[in-house]
């Protein structure tokens, strides 16, 4: 697939953090392989055209809307951050959510504070990392507050008396806890996601982006499928089948010799404990989950 005047696609991903692990691991799943250069900024694309430039991920959306890279992945909180910034609400197109780098922008208060509303942060000052997305939600909702723009530790602000309220990145609420802030509202979900800039990128590597996310979906498909295997009477196939979660026609075996038979399906949704003991309750036996590791539809 290599040559010389091939069109190439360049993707920035984050070089170390919260999503730089799982935004390797994604691409590798779309069975991208890369040849890493010495200072680990830029890895050429081995067997497919497509090379990574691994960057602070505060500087994704802008390779994108200034036209460095094709891709980016990132979170869905920058993206937005840096378009507003730029005070515009389009120029990144989010192509496909990831599924992972779960997290909330939410306004927090200190526990002691009288603020129970975000309509009463009208004109008080507020700190966050997130200035131009806060303002932009804060103001959907009728608040004009006094944003403060910190680049870090934005949850230390109210003890420091620099801030009355914070919004900030939430995950599992324990850095609020830790400050004795309680969150009001959320502003914003945000998780990792695949961006291209809008706007005409030309056929060939329109065709690389089509061809990639044909291959993300495949690999975000099989993430949330299971193979499952087991044996059943001959007369509960019926039964078994409205058990298996996301089936709708398994496959089905004979077992020579035998009135029970074995069935094989993909399901298309988590399978829990639970589905398994319901199955063995309906009469099957030796059940294996097994996970997919590719799909194509
Ligand atoms: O160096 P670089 O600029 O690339 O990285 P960074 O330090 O700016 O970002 P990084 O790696 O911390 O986060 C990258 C992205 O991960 C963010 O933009 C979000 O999209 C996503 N993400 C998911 C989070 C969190 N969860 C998260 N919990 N980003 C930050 N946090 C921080 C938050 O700011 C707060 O300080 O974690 C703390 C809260 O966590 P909990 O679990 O205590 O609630
Ligand atoms: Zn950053």
């Amino acid at each position: 697939m290599n040559n010389e005047n091939q069109a190439r696609l360049r993707v920035a991903i984050q070089k170390s953090g919260r999503l730089s692990e799982q935004s390797q691991e994604v691409l590798k799943n779309c069975g991208l392989r890369f040849a890493r250069s010495k200072d680990k900024l830029f890895w050429y694309g081995r067997d497919f055209p497509v090379d990574l430039l691994l960057v602070r991920d505060d500087d994704i959306p802008r390779l994108l809307l200034d036209g460095v890279c094709e891709l980016g992945i990132v979170g869905e909180n920058i993206a937005w951050e840096v378009m507003l910034d730029r005070g515009r609400e389009d120029g990144l197109e989010r192509l496909s959510p990831l599924g992972f780098g779960h997290c909330r922008l939410s306004i927090a208060v200190p526990e002691q504070s009288g603020i129970t509303d975000i309509k009463e942060l009208d004109g008080v000052r507020v700190a966050t990392s997130y200035p131009a997305l806060t303002h932009n939600l804060l103001q959907k909702s009728g608040v004009e507050a006094e944003i403060s723009e910190l680049s870090g530790a934005v949850e230390i602000a109210p003890s420091m008396g620099t801030a009355d309220a914070i919004s900030d990145l939430v995950s599992t609420g324990t850095t609020l806890r830790a400050n004795h802030l309680k969150e009001l509202q959320v502003l914003f979900r945000s998780e990792a996601a695949l961006y291209s800039r809008t706007g005409d990128l030309g056929r060939e590597k329109q065709a690389l982006i089509d061809l990639l996310i044909s291959r993300l979906n495949g690999v975000m498909q099989a993430r949330a499928s299971k193979y499952v295997m087991l044996h059943a009477p001959k007369d509960a196939l019926e039964k078994i089948t409205e058990l298996l979660p996301g089936v709708e026609y398994p496959s089905v075996m004979p077992l020579e010799g035998s009135d029970r038979i074995a069935v094989h399906a993909v399901c298309g949704e988590t399978v829990f404990w639970e589905h398994l003991e319901a199955l063995k309750a309906a009469g099957a036996s030796a059940i294996l989950v097994l996970p997919v590791e590719k799909m194509l539809a």
